[in-house]
């Protein structure tokens, strides 16, 4: 009885969604070709806006937001770059009252269609020693590691931000 029930709802689910799919059709479908067209050669994941904060020297970190366009999780478990030779992935926690960051444990996770940001105060890719001085409007190559898959590799852009970071970089110490 159970078992007939549940059929009834799954052959009603069907429906539904054929209809959806049929009436959203047009929409959609232009949507597929544009995005296949630009991202023919890129990976399933992504990065938008991604900056780094502008430093003299010593430390400083990347943020964007990773974009997830496949069924499954990705998880990125490390970073590169020719800023700096040491790159970690980090998070932020509160321990003791103060806001600290460490190195995040089994990496980024960007959820299956979905988005992580990165972002100051809160997960970031940390750059633990630069080797030059960041600018506004400095171009610094990336390449986030992806277990199971395709590095991405992207471009940020050096940008002035204040706040946030100042705050915990004692964290490091
Ligand atoms: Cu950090």
């Amino acid at each position: 009885m159970y078992v007939r029930h549940a059929l009834v709802l799954a052959s009603a689910v069907v429906t539904l969604t054929a209809c959806g799919g049929s009436a959203a059709s047009p929409e959609p479908a232009a949507t597929t070709s544009a995005t296949a067209s630009a991202a023919a050669t890129t990976a399933a994941l992504t990065i938008t806006d991604p900056w780094v904060k502008t430093t003299k020297e010593g430390m400083t970190a990347a943020f964007g937001t990773l974009v997830n366009g496949t069924d499954a999780p990705v998880t990125i478990t490390s970073g590169a770059s020719p800023l700096s030779p040491v790159i970690e992935l980090h998070e932020v926690v509160e321990d003791g009252g103060k806001m600290v960051m460490r190195p995040k444990e089994g990496g980024f996770v960007v959820p299956a269609r979905g988005t992580h940001q990165l972002q100051p105060g809160g997960d970031h890719i940390m750059l633990m020693g630069v080797t030059e001085e960041v600018k506004p409007g400095a171009r610094i190559a990336f390449t986030l590691q992806v277990k199971d898959g395709e590095p991405l590799e992207f471009t940020a852009i050096g940008k002035d931000f204040a706040g946030g970071e100042e705050d915990y970089q004692p964290g490091h110490k």
